[in-house]
């Protein structure tokens, strides 16, 4: 073999093959990753390839072949320990590496003690590529090693590189669309921009937010803080400390609108449970109840309910923000001698819960490992909400009392599919598959409900304790008007559309016995202060921007992640200022001026509060801002 002569440039394209089926089958055998067609199939065998290209074609560049060899060998290092590096983590957290967790200190505490448990010696296949290119280095030589590739191929060669790219990206976008303004889990972007492309795109979002973190200081809190505090409401007196001392359950109901409620679809109830809830005595509903959330959807709506601040206009807060300070419910709730957890049959990494979770404080997260998933017990997403709210409950006997934990439905998700068994009314007959299913995916959450109520009773659970249970954000998106509008009867216009955005909200406290219809208009950043009032616990002192929905003073205000508002008298939407009540624009639009001013003010000062990471400057036992080296202090 040493006489034969390969072709130019064979070391650089056993390079590019070796790194890229390596990193192929190390997908394969390291990381469970879900694959569920083909298609996806096949991204993750292209994924690697445009970034390997791109990297190892600097050997282009290079005239001596010594060094040419070099610059391909430090490549296949560098990409194998990022790599290895994953595999190794992933044996520990199943999760993949994410800049943030390189600088928590307790998570590599961990990750050290274990380090030596999770190598073994046939890790040395990870090094596969690396032997198989030094071989290659040997045992072949190539024609005019010396001589630099001609400008016009390396020119073609990368635009080849980036073309792949665009073809990946492409594929991608077709597969899971908004895949980085949503950026959700961090299993699919390995899976559909590949393990080193993942990691570029989470440098990137890192340094940006720290970027924008490093510039920050505290001084900005104060113009935050006066406004928080002139308009901040007394609590009720009625209201404060009603549920003191029991435990708190708090129950997010996946895509559910108000709309369902109340009413039928061809003669078929749709939420009988509920419905009875919105009369029974020991509860209060909500029916002028609005969503806030933006990319983040459902880890949005945790966000509003946890910290009493808006999410952000791009991207998932959850995200692109776990590594900030926060004064969230769950940590005060703690701080109060709760035990607190949230309860969801998902993976862990799903919107960075994993993370962010940490950062708020909450001390559990029982994620799908928690669970156990019998057969039939799965559709859609994952576990159906039934067993999951069993399993939950039994889960809260085992936990220290009082506690907090907060349980994340499932089954009622987008595309709304069922078990026939689990079908309890028709389909509807409109052009939207997604509006049909959707009434009976909420149909059966319905029945998920009233089952978590028979649990907590029948576990002894049900007294002691309140649940408050809400919708995280719409399931019907405005691609679905046509099929709407034969549903409601109705034109579609900017006001439905908004009137659309309700979500209801219940706070059941048994043995209450004044519930009631509580009219007042809200939003999802209310309820923190609401809760947390319900539970004694004052909030005169938090930085956010909620109010108590049972406080005289609370203002009738909500606005949207994206600038339209609702107040008593107006709903603004589409730059029209309409009459609430009639959905008539109204005469005077100027009428809507002052609150459009405050709903992008308000918003902004959320948002610098989380790009500037400012709660680190604030200190929430006084409500003061802390001086510099306070603030120092980790
Ligand atoms: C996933 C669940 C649903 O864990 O929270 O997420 P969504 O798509 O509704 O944000
Ligand atoms: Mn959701």
């Amino acid at each position: 073999m040493k006489n034969k002569e390969w072709p130019k440039h064979s070391i650089l394209a056993i390079a590019v093959i070796a790194t890229w089926l390596t990193t192929y089958v190390v997908y394969k055998t390291a990381f469970s990753i879900t694959i569920d067609n083909a298609l996806q199939e096949f991204i993750l065998f292209l994924n690697p390839l445009s970034l390997l290209l791109f990297l190892y074609g600097g050997a282009l560049f290079f005239k001596s072949k010594k060094a040419r060899n070099r610059y391909i060998v430090a490549i296949s290092v560098i990409t194998t320990i990022i790599l290895y590096g994953n595999v190794a983590f992933y044996r520990f957290f199943t999760d993949f590496i994410t800049l943030p967790v390189l600088f928590q200190t307790d998570n590599f505490g961990d990750l050290g003690s274990s380090a030596a448990a999770s190598i073994y010696w046939t890790d040395i296949f990870y090094f596969a590529d690396i032997i198989i290119i030094v071989l290659a280095m040997f045992l072949i030589k190539e024609q005019d090693s010396t001589v630099k590739a001609a400008a016009s191929h390396r020119k073609a060669y990368f635009v080849l590189s980036a073309a792949i790219l665009f073809f990946n990206l492409g594929l991608a976008e077709a597969e899971r669309p908004q895949l980085l303004t949503r950026s959700f889990d961090r299993e699919m972007l390995v899976k559909n921009l590949g393990m080193y492309n993942y990691h570029l795109y989470d440098i990137y979002i890192q340094s940006k937010s720290q970027a924008q973190r490093a510039l920050a200081d505290g001084s900005e809190l104060t113009e935050v803080t006066n406004y928080v505090r002139s308009n901040q409401a007394e609590p009720s007196a009625e209201m404060f400390g009603k549920a003191e001392g029991r435990n708190l359950i708090v129950v997010t109901l996946e895509s559910l609108q108000t709309f369902t409620l109340n009413n039928e679809m061809n003669g078929q109830t749709i939420t009988p449970f509920m419905n009875e809830l919105t009369e029974d005595e020991d509860t209060i509903y909500f029916p002028n109840f609005y969503h806030q959330t933006g990319l983040g959807k459902t880890s949005d709506s945790e966000f509003l309910l946890e910290t009493g601040l808006y999410p952000l206009s791009g991207g998932a807060v959850f995200f692109t923000h776990s590594g900030n300070e926060f004064n969230s419910m769950a940590e005060k709730m703690g701080n109060e001698g709760y035990s607190t957890n949230v309860q969801h049959a998902n993976t862990k990494s799903f919107w960075n819960r994993d993370m962010m979770y940490e950062s708020m404080g909450i001390d559990k997260f029982y994620d799908i490992q928690s669970y156990t998933v019998g057969e039939g017990q799965a559709v859609n997403w994952g576990m159906k909400d039934i067993p999951f709210f069993e399993q939950s409950v039994d889960h809260m006997t085992e936990m220290e009392q009082p506690f907090y934990s907060r349980l994340l439905s499932l089954t009622n998700h987008h595309p709304f599919t069922l078990d026939e068994e689990d079908k309890l009314i028709d389909e509807y007959d409109s052009n939207s598959g997604t509006l049909n299913r959707y009434f009976q995916t909420v149909r059966y959450l319905d029945e998920a409900v009233k089952s978590l109520f028979e649990d907590l009773k029948e576990q002894g659970l049900y007294e002691d304790s309140i649940i408050v249970m809400y919708g995280d954000h719409y399931g019907i998106s405005d691609n679905h008007n046509a099929a709407m509008e034969q549903y409601l009867g109705k034109e579609i216009t900017p006001y439905e559309s908004a009137q659309l955005q309700k979500v209801p909200l219940f706070v059941h406290i048994p043995g209450y016995g004044e519930g009631h219809v509580n009219e007042e208009v809200g939003g999802q950043v209310d309820m923190r202060s609401t809760i947390l009032h319900l539970m004694g616990m004052e909030t005169d002192k938090d930085m956010q921007f909620g109010g108590d929905l049972f406080s005289e003073e609370h203002e009738e205000f909500v606005i949207f992640r994206d600038g339209r508002f609702v107040t008593d008298e107006y709903v603004y939407a589409a730059n029209v200022c309409y009459e609430n009540g009639t959905g008539e624009p109204v005469e005077d639009q100027t009428l809507c001026d002052p609150y459009a001013e405050r709903a992008i003010q308000e918003l902004q000062y959320s948002e610098s509060i989380i790009n500037g990471d400012l709660l680190r400057f604030y200190d929430d036992q006084s409500g003061q801002l802390k001086t510099i080296e306070e603030s120092e202090q980790p």
